[in-house]
């Protein structure tokens, strides 16, 4: 097994099987194969989510880790919160109040493809992606206080897991 940076991409002739790791395994293989932009985003962080109330209102922003690239993926007056990349990296769950109360929306990382999950009078907020991609937790207060709950990608089938009087918060869905 070689552990390569990605500079050695430059000079892919001298080596004839390549494997990138980040904690575990990303991708192993000729280099024009590993050297992906997917697997390099993998690898090396890639962008950086988080909310920001510079403009005046909280937004949801990302940046490179180098600190260049950025860019406010929300652009709306009501606030925007709580990001969260979904496990490949290609979209992001986070929380607004722009319908009256809050509600969980997922939209592409480049901003395009807005959608709403949620549509309860209650706050639903904190959105976390399950290892898989296919469902989403969040903190909800539709039972009057607060809840995790999960749901799936389109908003169905949203199921309080926690059902306890105590508030419930925090929630990260781990890979087990
Ligand atoms: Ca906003
Ligand atoms: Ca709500």
């Amino acid at each position: 097994m070689l552990v390569v940076h990605h500079d050695l991409q430059t000079v892919p002739e001298y080596f004839d099987w390549v494997t990138l790791l980040n904690v575990r395994r990303i991708a192993s293989g000729p280099v024009a194969q590993v050297f992906t932009d997917e697997n390099l985003r993998q690898t090396y962080g890639g962008r950086i989510a988080f909310d920001s109330d510079r403009s005046g209102d909280y937004e949801i922003m990302v940046v490179n880790a180098d600190g260049s690239g950025m860019t406010n993926l929300t652009r709306h007056p009501a606030w925007d919160v709580s990001p969260a990349w979904s496990p490949d990296g290609r979209r992001i769950a986070f929380s607004s109040d722009r319908d009256m109360n809050w509600e969980i929306y997922v939209m592409d990382a480049n901003g395009s493809n807005l959608m709403r999950l949620t549509d309860d009078p209650a706050d639903d907020d904190h959105p976390t992606w399950s290892p898989d991609g296919s469902r989403l937790a969040f903190v909800s207060w539709r039972t009057g206080d607060a809840e995790i709950w999960i749901m799936n990608l389109d908003g169905s089938g949203a199921t309080n897991v926690t059902n306890h009087p105590a508030e419930d918060w925090d929630v990260v869905w781990g890979e087990w």
